[in-house]
């Protein structure tokens, strides 16, 4: 960090002293999406979901998927809430559409 940025004062050689607004510029919070597993919802539907909803790859889909099949649960993607939550919407709703118990749920992530 410079000097200037530690002490952002000009001096405006008359004995005036200008201070610079510190920057209002603050890292939003985020949120993971978790993805819980359960015994009945198919593998293929999952990877489904992760390439649909969090724009996962195929392969990456299927890994993340068998991580939830075998841990219990996983990361499908991290965002700011409002996202997050509506991610979270999405996914039960269409779960919910299709017959199958999968559920997400939101846990904060800490900030970016
Ligand atoms: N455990 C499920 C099965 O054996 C697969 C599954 C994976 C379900 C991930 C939910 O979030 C999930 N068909």
């Amino acid at each position: 960090m410079s000097e200037q940025e530690q002490h952002p004062d000009h001096f405006a050689g008359d004995g005036l002293a200008l201070q610079e607004a510190s920057p209002k510029v603050k890292k939003p919070p985020l949120y993971r999406v978790v993805l819980l597993n359960d015994d009945y919802t198919p593998m293929d539907f999952v990877v489904q979901v992760l390439k649909r909803f969090f724009g996962l790859s195929h392969d990456r889909a299927t890994t993340v998927m068998l991580h939830i099949h075998t841990r219990g649960r996983g990361v499908a993607g991290v965002y700011t809430y409002e996202i997050a939550e509506t991610k979270v919407i999405m996914v039960n709703d269409y779960a919910r559409e299709h017959e199958h118990p999968l559920q997400s749920t939101l846990e904060e992530a800490g900030e970016s």
